[in-house]
Order: C-alpha cells, then structure tokens, then sequence
C-alpha cells in the first residue's frame, strides 16, 4: 500500500473557509498566490440557456476550488457530449470536452499515467447512462480515483429534448410523443450496484448542500459518483421542483448524515427500518419519537440499498447526502504496485522486443 500523499490519494488542500496557496514561487515572484472563485472562471462565453440548472453547479464548483488548495495545473475536467458536457470550456484549469460517453474511458487512462492529476468528470444522464453506461460502471467498479458529477436532468438537452434513461415511465418527448414504456435507471442504486466506493446525491438549489458532498466527493480516496438533479428549464423544466422548491422541501426530501437519525420534515416525521422496509413515522404526537428513528450509517452497503431504493416510492421522502461510502484500493494505486514488483523482478521492459517477439510478418508490397 502506498503512503500519504501517494498517488491513489485525493491532493489536499487547507481547511474549508481558508484560501488556497500556491507554492512558494508559482507566481515568479517567490511569493504564494492566494487564489480565489475568480481565478478559475474563464473568459468563454457561457452557452447555457438562461435559467438552466447547470449555472449554478459551475459556480459552486468555482467556489470549492480555491478551498481544496489543488493548483490548477493539476486539476482536469473531463466531460463528454452535452449541455453539461460544456463544463471544461468555463473551468480556468485543464480540460477536455471529449468523445459522447467516453469521459470514463479518457480520464481512466490519463489517471493511470498521471495518477498525480486531481481529475473530475462532468456528464450527464444521456451522456454517463446511454452511450455511455458501459464506460461508467466499469470505472466504478475498478475503483479509479476520480470524482464523477452526473448532472441529471432527465432528457437530453443538447439534442432539444429527447427522452432519456433517468426519464419516467410514461414522459412525452419528441421522442416518446406518446409517452415512454422505458423502466428508468435509478443512478444511485446503478451505482452502488457497480460498487462504487462513494455515492452520493445533490441539487442544483441547494447550492449549500451541493459545495459540502462536492468537498466530501473531492477527500474521497477513490471512484466518487455524485448524481446533481439539474432543472433544464427549456426542456424539462420542474422535473425535481417537488424536492428544491421551499413549499415541497421540507416534506419531500430527508438529509443523510452519518451517526444521525433520519429525521425530516422540520423534525416532525422521522424513518423507521420496518422488517426490510422503511416506514415514514410522525414525530408530533407522542406515540414515536426520535429514538425510533433508523441511524443512518454510509458504511453499511445493506442500509444504503434500502434507503436509494426508497427513492421512488410515493410515500417516502427522497435521499440526498452521502448514502455509501468505503475504502478500497484505487485502480492506480494497485497499478503502480504492479508495475513497481514486476520491474523489480524483470527489469525495465523493452517495447520494441515485445513487439518483435513471436511470430512476426513483413508486409510486402
Ligand atoms: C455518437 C453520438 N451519438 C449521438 C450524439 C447526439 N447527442 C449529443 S448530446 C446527446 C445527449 C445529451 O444528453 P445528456 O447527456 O443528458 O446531456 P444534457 O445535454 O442534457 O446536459 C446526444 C444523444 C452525439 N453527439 N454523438
Ligand atoms: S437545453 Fe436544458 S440543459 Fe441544455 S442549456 Fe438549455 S436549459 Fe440547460
């Protein structure tokens, strides 16, 4: 296993709430550079249609950067086709738009030879769960050290509105013009089912919550999959207003913390594990209290595959905050190993021999 600060870990950065610094002489004058939100905005024009969901993913990844403390040289944000897939072009660091659904495929390869890079994935639900859903897993299960922001609007935006696998059951679009017979993806059960080593949910509304499980996604020493429910007001506009807006909030979302009870609704409803089931219990009028409530714990993969699976059922108040969430070896931290006993025993190896062993042809003219 490699030391702190080997490649497999997440670079870190100063405390949350202070500013990060540069080394000592990355401003040419020996003195560190403070930098702040600004520093990694971009001067590209912002094609996102007014209002859509994604302005305020970015700006609060803009916000986090300067706390994380991670030079931006270091930092790369790999996306795929999109609206959301636009992501690199208005982050100050490096970035790659690249191939529709292949963002896993890319940055897989740029961690394995630069394990050193703080890498983020930025897709959405057509990009990561269509074209895409074969790279995702596999990047999951491998466990690369990357974090992956699935900005879910439930259609496909760029492309003006067709349905997509996180659409419901029955959605009209241009595509589905009598409405869809697809079962959707649920991203966060795919994901755990994937094993993934940290899972978590957010909104684009709640830009508190949003800063704090990026931070969490960013410490995580491994493949860190964030679904973001973002509103695309042009062609899906309200598809989670029951759970972002202020009058539908409180009642229909409930807040995952670690060691806390699972408590919702101001406090006045709580949920108890039932058997395998979970059951929504009033608070307000004595017969249960808080003490019945379940303790949510993200260790335990059984309870997080309750609670996600909870999610779409009518009665129940939707998750968000970290459901799961473990350590395991990254994929280059296990690579690196490889490599480094393998060249201890054989030495350094030699492409051209390899490709010049065996059964070789010439061909002729
Ligand atoms: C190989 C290929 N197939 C299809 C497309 C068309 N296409 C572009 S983006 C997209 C889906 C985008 O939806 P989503 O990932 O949900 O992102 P959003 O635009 O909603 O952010 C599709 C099908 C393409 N660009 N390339
Ligand atoms: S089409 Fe939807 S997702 Fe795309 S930029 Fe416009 S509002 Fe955002």
């Amino acid at each position: 296993m490699k030391p702190a600060g080997a490649p497999g870990r997440k670079p870190t950065g100063p405390p949350a709430g202070k500013k990060a610094a540069l080394p000592a002489g990355a401003g040419g004058d020996g003195a560190p550079i403070t930098l702040t939100r600004k520093d990694f905005a971009t001067d590209q024009d912002v094609r996102w249609c007014p209002g859509c969901g994604d302005y305020a993913i970015l700006a609060t990844m803009q916000r986090l950067m300067p706390e994380l403390g991670v030079p931006k040289e270091k930092t790369v944000f790999v996306s795929g086709i999109g609206c959301s897939s636009r992501f690199p072009y208005y982050m100050n660091t490096y970035g790659l738009h690249s191939i529709h659904g292949r963002a896993p495929a890319i940055a897989t390869g740029l961690k394995a030879s630069r394990p050193d890079l703080d890498v983020w994935i930025v897709t959405g639900d057509g990009d990561a769960l269509s074209i895409g859903g074969n790279h995702l897993i596999h990047l999951l299960r491998r466990n690369v050290n990357v974090q992956i922001l699935l900005f879910n609007n439930q259609i496909y935006g760029l492309t003006k509105g067709q349905y997509s696998p996180t659409s419901e059951q029955g959605k009209v679009t241009k595509s589905t013009p009598y409405g869809s017979v697809d079962h959707p993806f649920y991203p966060v059960p795919l994901a755990l089912g994937a094993d993934a080593t940290f899972v978590a949910r957010t909104m684009d509304r709640d830009p508190k919550h949003m800063q704090a499980i990026m931070r969490r996604a960013h410490s995580h020493g491994g493949a860190a999959f964030l679904e973001i429910y973002q509103n695309c007001n042009i062609f899906n506009d309200g598809a989670f207003f029951e759970f972002t807006e202020r009058s539908t909030k409180a009642h229909s979302t409930i807040f995952l913390e670690h060691g806390k009870p699972l408590v919702y609704d101001n406090e006045q409803r709580g949920l108890r594990l039932n058997g395998f089931e979970l059951e929504s219990i009033d608070l307000s009028r004595g017969k249960w209290s808080v003490d019945d409530c379940l303790v949510y714990n993200e260790g335990s993969i059984e309870l997080a595959n309750i609670v996600s699976r909870m999610s779409w059922q009518e009665d129940l108040p939707r998750p968000f905050g970290v459901f799961f969430r473990e350590d395991r070896p990254s994929y280059e931290e296990l690579l690196e190993e490889q490599i480094e006993e393998i060249t201890g025993k054989r030495g350094q190896g030699d492409l051209s021999a390899l490709l010049n062993a065996g059964d070789t042809w010439m061909i002729g003219d």
